[in-house]
C-alpha cells in the first residue's frame, strides 16, 4: 500500500469551489443576495427555496462536539516501520520496511471546548489512525504515559469534575477549579497521574515537540499465535518541550490557535512532526514480575525495566483540505485493531472498547460515519450491515444475510490462516464481581517516581502549578485534603505546596520516599537541537544588515526558522545592504510566540527600538520565560535597559545562562547562540544574573 493510497480515497470526494453557483440539485442560482419578497419592501415568500435551502443547511451546520478532546487539530502523513515485527506481530503493516502506511493523527486538549485556546494546562490526545491494507487500526493515546483512574465506570465522574462547573460553566479548559480538586481528593489513584498533571507535560511547546503513549497495556499476537504485551511509545525527534505557565497563560490570549497553527505551518514549510514509534515488550511470563499491576493504567513500566525499542517512524506531510470533514468528523476508536494486535484485561481500555463507537454514533448521527472519506479503510469492505442514515454504498447483491446460498454465501467469513481476525483465546475465570483487583492498590509509588525523577526547575514548576490549581480552590477542607495526599507522595513537595496556600503540612508519613528515579521521566534528559525552533529578529530603520543577514543564514542552514519583527510593517532601511522585510510587528506578534531573540546592531535602529515599550517587553518577556537572546555591540545596551541584570558587552556572560553578546555577528557568537538555541531554557539565569 503506498503513501498516496488514502490520497487516492480521498479524491474522488474532493470539491473545489466551482465557476457557477447551484442549489443542491443543481439548478443555477441567479441571485443570492435577496430574499424573494412581494415587492421590495414586502414580506419574504415561502416559495423562495433557495433561501430555504440556504438557512437550513446553515442552521445544521454544527453536530455535536466531543465531549472530551473537543479542540484539535489533525495532520496526514505516513508510518514506515524499520524492520520486520515479524516475530512478535503478525500486524500486516509491521512487517515491510518498505511499505508506508498512510496515517491521519489528530492531537487534542481534553477539557476545553471546540473553540477554546490551545496552550492552556491539558493533557493532550495523541490519537493514529494507521490506514492499512488489514484495514484501519486506531491508536487513541495521550502524551502522558498514565490515566487518572483505573475502571472505565468512574470516566463520567472524572470527566464532570474537569469540565467547568455546571452552575455557572465556568472556568473554560482548566482544572483549577474547587470541584476537580475535590473529585481528585477523594481518589487517591489519580494521584500519580495528578503529578503528570502538574508538570511541564501539559503545557507542551508545540505538537512537534510532544510525546506520545498508547497507556494500557495492549497485546501482539505471532503468526504462531503467542501473545506478547505491549506499550507504546511515540517520541519526537525534535525532543520534548514546554512552555512556562506565564508564557501558556499569554499565548492564550495572544494566539489561542498557537499549536494548530504551528502544526500547519510547519507541514506547509514542508517540516511537519516526526515521531520514533517504541514499544515496550513484556513476555507473558512476566506479567507478574513487576510488584505492580500491567493491566492498572495509573502505572507505567519504568524504561529501566523493560527497554523502548523503536520500531518505525511517523512522518506528518500533508495538512487536511477541509477542517470539518477530516480533522472534526474523524472517529477513533480503540476497539479498531488489525489481525496481529490485541487487548489486555485493563479495565480502563475494556471500557473504551465500546464507548468510543458509542460516541461516534451519537456524534456524527449514523453507524455509517465509516462512509465518511476520512474514516473508510482503504482496503475492500463487505458485510451484511444495511440501511440506516446516510448511507452512502449502493449495494448491488440481493441477499444481505448470512449464510445464503443465492449469494454464493458471500460476503463470507475468513479462516484465520487468511487473515481473519481471531480473538486471543486468553484463558478466563472468576465470579461476577464488582470489586478493584488489590493488585491496583498502590496509588503512590509511582507518584514518587516520577516526582523523584524531575529535575529542580520542574520540581519548582509542578509546585507553582499545584500552588496555582488549589490556590483557585477557596475550600479549605478540600486543599488540606489533597495536602495530605502530596504527603503520601512526598513530604517535602507536600510541604511546600501547603506553604504556598497558607497551610501546613501533616506530619511525613511511614512509607518514606524510596528515593528511587527514573531518567526517562524528566524532559531534561530529552533530545535537544536547534531544528524546529524560531528566532524573533528585533530591527527597526538603520539596522546593521550584515549583522541581521549573516545571522539570519547561520540559523536557517541549522533549520531555524526567522522572522524580523519590527515596529511598522513593510520594510524597513538598513545599513550596508538593502531594505529588510518585516514579517511581524510588535502588535501582531509577541515573544511568546518564538523560541528566542536576537538583537542585530544599528545605532538608528536601536535608538528607536528603546523608545518602544512594546520592544523592551519583548525582550524583558523573553528573558522572564528563559528564553536564548542575542545582541551585537549596542544591541546590549537594550538587553540592559529592558531590565536584564548581570551582563555587558565586554563580558559576556555564562552560555549556560543564555545570553549571548558580541560586537559583531562572528562564527563564535552564531555557534554560542545555536548551543544556548538548543538547550532551550536557561533556569538557572535569575540566580546567576542577579544584582
Ligand atoms: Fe477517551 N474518549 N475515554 N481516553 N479519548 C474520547 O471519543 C473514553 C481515555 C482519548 O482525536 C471520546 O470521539 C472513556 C484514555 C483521545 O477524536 C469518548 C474512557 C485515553 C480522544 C471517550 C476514556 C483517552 C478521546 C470523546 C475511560 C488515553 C480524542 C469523543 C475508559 C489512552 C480522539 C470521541 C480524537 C476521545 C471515551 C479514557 C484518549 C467519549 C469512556 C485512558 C486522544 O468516546
Amino acid at each position: 500500500m503506498s503513501e498516496q493510497t488514502k490520497d487516492q480515497s480521498l479524491e474522488t470526494y474532493r470539491k473545489d469551489a466551482g465557476d457557477k453557483m447551484t442549489t443542491d440539485d443543481g439548478h443555477f442560482i441567479s441571485s443570492t443576495d435577496d430574499s424573494l419578497k412581494a415587492g421590495s419592501r414586502g414580506p419574504t415568500l415561502l416559495e423562495d427555496f433557495h433561501f430555504q435551502e440556504k438557512l437550513s443547511s446553515f442552521d445544521r451546520e454544527r453536530i455535536p462536539e466531543r465531549v472530551v478532546h473537543a479542540r484539535g487539530a489533525g495532520a496526514h502523513g505516513y508510518f514506515q516501520p524499520y524492520a520486520s515485527m515479524v516475530e512478535f506481530t503478525k500486524a500486516k503493516f509491521l512487517q515491510d520496511p518498505a511499505v508506508k502506511t498512510p496515517v491521519f493523527v489528530r492531537f487534542s486538549t481534553v477539557g476545553g471546548s471546540r473553540g477554546s485556546a490551545d496552550s492552556v494546562r491539558d493533557v493532550r490526545g495523541f490519537s493514529v489512525k494507521f490506514y492499512t491494507e488489514d484495514g484501519n487500526y486506531d491508536l487513541v493515546g495521550n502524551n502522558i504515559p498514565v490515566f487518572f483512574i483505573q475502571d472505565a465506570i468512574k470516566f463520567p465522574d472524572l470527566v464532570h469534575a474537569i469540565k467547568p462547573e455546571p452552575d455557572h460553566e465556568i472556568p473554560q479548559a482548566s482544572t483549577a477549579h474547587p470541584s476537580f480538586w475535590d473529585f481528585i481528593s477523594l481518589i487517591p489513584e489519580s494521584m500519580h497521574m495528578i503529578m503528570w498533571l502538574l508538570s511541564d507535560r501539559t503545557l507542551p511547546r508545540n505538537f512537534r515537540m510532544m510525546q506520545g503513549f498508547g497507556i494500557h497495556t495492549f497485546r501482539w499476537i505471532n503468526a504462531q499465535g503467542k501473545s506478547r504485551f505491549i506499550k507504546y511509545h511515540w517520541k519526537p525527534l525534535l525532543g520534548v518541550h514546554s512552555n512556562v505557565f506565564d508564557e501558556a497563560q499569554k499565548l492564550a490570549g495572544k494566539d489561542p490557535d498557537f499549536h494548530r497553527r504551528d502544526l500547519w505551518n510547519s507541514i506547509e514549510q514542508g517540516v511537519g512532526p516526526e515521531y520514533e514509534l517504541g514499544v515496550q515488550i513484556i513476555e507473558e511470563e512476566d506479567e507478574f514480575k513487576f510488584g505492580f499491576d500491567i493491566l492498572d493504567s495509573t502505572k507505567l513500566i519504568p524504561e529501566e525495566l523493560v527497554p523502548v525499542q523503536p520500531i518505525g517512524k511517523m512522518t506528518l506531510n500533508r495538512n487536511p483540505d477541509n477542517f470539518f470533514a477530516e480533522t472534526e468528523q474523524v472517529a477513533f476508536r480503540p476497539s479498531n485493531v488489525v489481525s496481529g494486535v490485541d487487548f489486555s484485561d485493563d479495565p480502563l481500555l475494556q471500557g473504551r472498547l465500546s464507548s468510543y463507537h458509542d460516541t461516534q454514533v451519537y456524534r456524527l448521527g449514523s453507524p455509517n460515519f465509516i462512509h465518511l472519506p476520512i474514516n473508510r479503510p482503504v482496503c475492500p469492505f463487505h458485510n451484511n450491515h444495511q440501511d440506516g442514515p446516510m448511507q452512502m454504498q449502493v449495494k448491488t447483491s440481493r441477499v444481505n444475510y448470512s449464510p445464503n446460498s443465492l449469494g454464493n454465501n458471500q460476503p463470507a467469513p475468513v479462516p484465520e490462516a487468511e487473515g481473519g481476525f481471531v480473538h486471543y483465546s486468553e484463558r478466563v475465570e472468576g465470579h461476577k464481581i464488582r470489586e478493584r483487583s488489590p493488585s491496583f492498590a498502590d496509588h503512590f509509588s509511582q507518584a514518587t517516581l516520577f516526582w523523584n525523577s524531575l529535575s529542580v526547575p520542574e520540581k519548582d514548576h509542578l509546585v507553582g502549578a499545584a500552588r496555582f490549581e488549589l490556590g483557585k480552590v477557596k475550600e479549605k477542607t478540600v486543599q488540606q485534603r489533597m495536602v495530605a495526599r502530596f504527603n503520601e507522595v512526598d513530604h517535602e513537595l507536600a510541604e511546600r505546596i501547603a506553604e504556598g496556600l497558607g497551610l501546613s503540612a501533616p506530619a511525613a508519613t511511614e512509607t518514606a520516599n524510596h528515593g528511587q528515579k527514573s531518567a526517562a521521566l524528566s524532559q531534561e534528559n530529552t533530545t535537544k537541537t536547534a531544528k524546529g525552533r524560531k528566532v524573533a529578529i528585533l530591527a527597526a530603520s538603520g539596522v546593521c544588515y550584515s549583522d541581521l543577514t549573516s545571522l539570519k543564514q547561520a540559523l536557517n542552514s541549522q533549520g531555524v526558522d526567522c522572522e524580523v519583527v519590527s515596529i511598522l510593517g513593510g520594510t524597513i532601511k538598513s545599513t550596508g545592504g538593502p531594505e529588510v522585510e518585516v514579517q511581524q510587528t510588535f502588535l501582531t506578534a509577541a515573544s511568546v510566540m518564538f523560541d528566542a531573540i536576537y538583537v542585530p546592531g544599528g545605532s538608528e535602529s536601536l535608538t528607536a527600538l528603546k523608545m518602544n515599550v512594546d520592544a523592551l517587553q519583548f525582550i524583558y518577556e523573553a528573558y522572564r520565560h528563559y528564553k536564548p537572546i542575542a545582541a551585537n555591540g549596542k544591541g546590549v545596551n537594550l538587553l540592559i535597559q529592558a531590565g536584564i541584570k548581570g551582563i555587558d558587552l565586554n563580558s559576556p556572560v555564562p552560555i549556560a545562562l543564555g545570553i549571548v553578546t558580541g560586537h559583531e555577528a562572528s562564527n563564535s557568537f552564531t555557534h554560542n547562540f545555536l548551543a544556548a538555541i538548543k538547550a532551550h531554557r536557561h533556569w538557572s539565569r535569575f540566580e546567576a544574573l542577579a544584582d
